[in-house]
Order: structure tokens, then sequence, then C-alpha cells
């Protein structure tokens, strides 16, 4: 299949900050930009149901595009519309969103993963999201770069065995601790699945990348270094080969570990990601020591201060974007929130954030 051919891109701004650049503004977006806070959004959901979107490229594009249209000129990447449990049912496992993820029959002993299909071939199982890919980067017509994602093999072996989303993480601990080699065996498994589809969505258009692993910090350090780290580290090592093989320029890669700010220092030395997402509970500038320039940061203002009202949100920014800085301006700095916006935002105060985030981290 030959190459898609795109518009060029007018906006390179988070590329370039993700290469370690120094930037005239911080380039930012927000994790679940196209989502429940937008009335376009619920107005397509109310006569459609959620995977439906996702296997749509028709509503996926359209979603995605909303809150570029919404904020035009504002923000400074756009994330494909989808979600990160495609990758368990890619694998044979039936999940619904009810309005959270449910897995009906969830994997429930090591004999179970005998019922996941054996050799998952993504363009079979996921084309419609490669589709949905390249229909949105000729929609978005350069005017910003596409992210694609996934989820990590950690966050999605976790959806798998509880069932859905968890408090406590029992059964999923159940199986690393007492059945640790299956559980690294299927771990890795899921990382196998990760790899071809990231590799698909770089051919299908994406132009940067984002793994993220969003149950980390329910690890111990110790046990995040046994059963995710090794994933991420495949992940990154294989997507990096694999492209370089069939001579495709490897995007930039972001690895957002929510929890897992014990590990900071590690994952910049060896994980082999671009830039880092922090969450909100790690102050920038102790990020930024502790990892030493070797990559790029992502985030982190607490979502839940787009409930503070304008004052709140205005003062946190500007915290934030001097926190960030490095030699009076943004270098290698990506600014977004923490964590996923929640669907009770106003979305003039997500444009109020956006526009003190392109005022405060204006390089003098
Ligand atoms: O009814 C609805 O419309 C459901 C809301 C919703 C949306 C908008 C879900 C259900 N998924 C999504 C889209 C989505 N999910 C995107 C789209 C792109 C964008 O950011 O705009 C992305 C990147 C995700 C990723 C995702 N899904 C994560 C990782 C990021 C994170 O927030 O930690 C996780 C954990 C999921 C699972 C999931 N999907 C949906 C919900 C409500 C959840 C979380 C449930 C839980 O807490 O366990």
């Amino acid at each position: 299949m030959p190459a898609p051919q795109f518009p060029p891109l007018k906006n390179d701004l988070i590329l370039r900050a993700a290469r370690g650049e120094k930037t005239e503004r911080a380039p930012v977006w927000i994790m679940r930009q196209a989502g429940r806070y937008l009335p376009e959004f619920r107005e397509v959901r109310k006569s459609h149901e959620f995977f439906e979107v996702c296997r749509t490229p028709a509503l996926a594009k359209e979603i995605t595009l909303q809150p570029i249209r919404r904020y035009t000129g504002l923000i400074d990447a756009s994330i494909i519309f989808s979600d990160i449990l495609v990758i368990p049912q890619a694998m044979g496992m039936e999940v619904l969103m009810n309005p959270g993820p449910h897995f009906p029959e969830p994997l429930e002993t090591p004999a179970d993963v005998e019922k996941l299909t054996k050799v998952v071939d993504v363009n079979k199982e996921l084309g419609y999201v490669f589709e949905a890919i390249t229909q949105t980067r000729v929609a978005l017509d350069g005017e910003v770069p596409l992210i694609g994602f996934v989820g990590a093999p950690w966050t999605l072996f976790a959806y798998m065995i509880e069932g859905g989303g968890s408090k406590t993480f029992q059964k999923a601990k159940t199986w690393i601790f007492k059945y640790p080699e299956e559980s690294k065996a299927l771990l890795m498994r899921i990382a196998d699945v990760c790899v071809d589809f990231l590799v698909g969505q770089v051919k299908a258009g994406a132009q940067l990348l984002q793994i993220f692993d969003s149950w980390a910090g329910e690890l111990s350090p110790h046990d995040f270094g046994i059963f995710s780290l090794p994933t991420l580290v495949h992940i990154s090592t294989n997507v990096r080969s694999k492209l370089a093989a069939e001579n495709i320029p490897v995007p930039p890669m972001t690895l957002f570990a929510k929890g897992a700010n014990y590990a900071l220092a590690s994952l910049a030395d060896s994980a082999g990601y671009d830039t880092l997402g922090l969450d909100w509970q790690v102050d920038p500038a102790e990020a930024r020591r502790v990892t030493g320039g070797k990559v790029a940061l992502q985030g982190n203002m607490d979502p839940n201060l787009l409930y503070g009202g304008r004052d709140a949100i205005e003062s946190a920014v500007k915290r934030m974007c001097a926190s960030f800085a490095v030699d009076g301006g943004p270098k290698a700095w990506i600014a977004n929130l923490g964590h996923g916006i929640t669907p009770g935002v106003d979305p003039e105060d997500v444009r109020w954030f956006f526009e003190c985030v392109r005022k405060y981290s204006a390089r003098s």
C-alpha cells in the first residue's frame, strides 16, 4: 500500500518541544480534549454508542476535530478519538462502555488466556483506527499534528482482569503475585500488539505517539520495574526498530506513567521515550531536576483546577509556566493537564486555560 500523501504541516511547535528545543511559547493540548465536557460531543453521542463512534472513521474524525474547531489557533495538537480498550477487543475480548468500561468475561485464571486471539492482525482488527487517522490527518489540513496512542500493557492487563475500573486492583494484583510468569507472558503479548498498533498508526498518518500507563501508580516501585517497565521498553525499542527497518521516520514518543513519579529518573535514562508526561503530583522543577534535561516534559496542571474559576486557573497556569521555564522561557515542554479533563468543566474555562498558557509561556 503506498504511503498516503498529506497536506504540509503549518504548526510544528509540539514536535520541536518534543525534540527538546526551545520554543517561542509552549505548545498546548489537553488529555481527553475531545470528550464529554463539549456539548457538540454529547450531541453526537446521543445517537451513537461509544465504540460505534470509535469504529466509524467519519465520526471519529468529526469528534477529533471538535476541539480544534472550537479553539481555533489556541491548541497545538489533536489526538485521534478512540480508546485504550480497543486492544483488548482486538485480542478477542468483549468490552462495553456503560458509562465506564465493562468486560462481561474478564480473565479469571491463566487458563483463560487460551481464549484470547493467538495472533492479532492489527490491520484486520484495528484497521478502522488507521482509517480514522488517515481521514483526520487529511481533514486537519496541516493545522496541527495528530497524536496516535495506546494503553500501556500493565494498564490494559488490569482492565482485562478486573473487568473494568477498580479501586483496589485486587484481582490484577492477585495475578502478578500468584502467577508472576504467566502475568509477564500476557503483558508481553499485549506489548506486541501495542507495537504493531503504534507502527500501523504511524503508517496511517500519526505524527506523535503517546502511551498511557494510567495505573502505573498502583504498583510499587519494585513491581513497576518487573511488570510495567520491561513492556514499556519493549514498545519503544520495537516501534523504533520496525519503523527504521521500513525507512519510516520515527515520530516523537511520549510516555504518561501516571503516579510513577518515583521512576522519572530511570524512565528518562533508559525507557526510550522522547517526552515524559507528568501528573499533577510532581513539582515541575523537581521533575526537571531528576530527569536532567534528557527528555522533554509534558503536563501538569491538576485538571480539577478547571473548576476553580478564572483567577485560580490564571494563577495556576502562571505558576506552571514559571516552574517549567528554562533560561527564561519554554524549552522541551508541552503544556497539558496532569490527567484527562473531566465532564463537568465549562468549555469557556478551557479556552481561558489555553489563553493563559499562550500569555504566560511566551518567551520575552
Ligand atoms: O461516554 C463517553 O463518551 C465516554 C467517555 C470517554 C471518552 C471521551 C471514554 C470512556 N473514552 C474516551 C476517549 C478517550 N479515551 C481518548 C480520546 C482522545 C482524547 O483524549 O480526546 C483517550 C486518549 C482515551 C484514553 C483512555 N481511556 C485512558 C487513558 C487516559 C486516562 O484518562 O488515564 C483510559 C484509562 C481509558 C479508559 C476509559 N475509557 C472511558 C472511560 C470513562 C475510561 C476510564 C474509566 C476508569 O476510570 O476506569
